[in-house]
């Protein structure tokens, strides 16, 4: 029988009664938080239920610690939004003596860990699109739960976290619909619009400081629209974030260190707030698109470093991984355009080198 996710999903929530106590677990961005309110929505309408408990995992859903919390509150269902459960068949299996798990997710498939208490979506699983990871969670979420309940008051959290995972590529025709009934403008660049906002409004609020997931989850929940959101108290910490961005924006275009052989241009940062990766992603779109960009951090005595070059001439994570090859206590990867990675501090400065040279060496004429 082909993978059924509506009616395996039916199934779950069959298990569900008045009694149970349903925990939810979702990753800590966009598309996490917006699947994680239309999946507790879905658990309203269908059972009239509320979750019991709500918390992130964003590195190990089924950690021995955050089990044994969920045992201690008497949890007998878990659902799971935008976190990989399957990298550990055997954990999936422990846990799931305690727990009847539902995961709902687009990252890789790495395991299927389906069973009689474990039910495991994925594109991957039943979706025939090009690229799994463009049916995000969020959309995955709506699709299901809208089949089971009307849910359709809530679609606009499916675009949001379609915008802000980048995963709009396979749905032109269902975002022409739904741009369409919420009166919102289409814009070239999709996080200028109505539903991008939200996207932008919930990451600054977590990057403002992470604890705050939980205020933009219950934001996100009360909110009937996508203007409730836009207009909430989360506003705050989207200004003060946004102000952050344009001080280092302003920064990098004054002070960033120019290698021209190399096609570089690097920058020390120091925030408290987790806006690296956005910042330099903005850097790269629209304030240098033909250059490698670094920014670096100090984290105690660690350096974070993220890079970006839009072009797609420079492989950065081959770059990147070659840069920490051989150090200690180094990670160094991700996607062509898109790399970083981080090392002790006293390595920084040979690690820095190597990046110069490997840049330098990919720009001098080919004999
Ligand atoms: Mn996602």
């Amino acid at each position: 029988m082909p993978f059924d996710p509506v009616e395996k999903t039916r199934a779950f929530l069959a298990t569900i009664t008045l009694n149970s106590r349903v925990a939810l677990l979702h990753d800590d961005d966009p598309d996490g938080v917006c699947s994680g309110v239309l999946v507790t929505r879905l658990l309203q309408r269908a059972k009239h239920l509320d979750l019991t408990h709500r918390q992130t995992a964003p590195h190990d859903p089924f950690s021995s610690r955050l089990v044994n919390g969920l045992i201690t509150r008497g949890i007998t269902h878990v659902i799971v939004c935008d976190l990989s459960i399957d990298k550990s068949p055997t954990v999936v299996k422990q846990a799931e003596h305690h727990f009847h798990i539902l995961s709902l997710d687009h990252h890789q498939l790495l395991h299927d860990v389906n069973s009689e208490r474990t039910t495991l979506i994925k594109p991957h699983l039943f979706w025939n699109g090009k690229d799994p990871a463009k049916y995000c969670t969020s959309k995955l979420a709506y699709d299901i739960g809208n089949a089971i309940v009307d849910l359709s008051d809530s679609e606009w959290l499916a675009m949001t976290g379609s915008i802000s995972d980048i995963a709009t590529e396979p749905w032109t025709d269902w975002m022409r619909t739904v741009f369409t009934k919420y009166h919102a403008e289409m814009k070239v660049d999709l996080f200028q619009t109505l539903f991008g906002k939200v996207a932008i409004t919930i990451n600054d609020t977590i990057a403002y400081d992470e604890k705050l997931v939980g205020d933009a989850f219950d934001t996100v929940f009360k909110a009937k629209t996508p203007q409730d959101v836009l207009n909430s108290p989360l506003k705050t910490y989207h200004d003060a974030i946004q102000a952050e961005m344009d001080k280092w924006i302003n920064e990098f275009n004054k002070h960033a260190e120019q290698l021209p052989d190399a096609k570089l241009k690097i920058l020390e940062i120091d925030t408290p707030y987790g806006i690296r990766s956005a910042l330099i992603s903005q850097l790269s779109f629209t304030h240098d698109t033909k250059n490698t960009l670094i920014l670096w951090q100090r984290n105690g005595d660690r350096v974070e470093f993220s890079s970006r070059n839009q072009t797609g001439d420079v492989p950065l994570n081959d770059v990147m991984r070659e840069a920490v090859a051989g150090l200690l206590e180094t990670d160094g990867g991700g996607h062509r355009k898109a790399a970083g990675g981080h090392c002790n501090a006293k390595d920084w400065p040979d690690v820095k080198q190597r990046i110069i040279n490997a840049l330098t060496a990919r720009n001098l004429p080919h004999p």
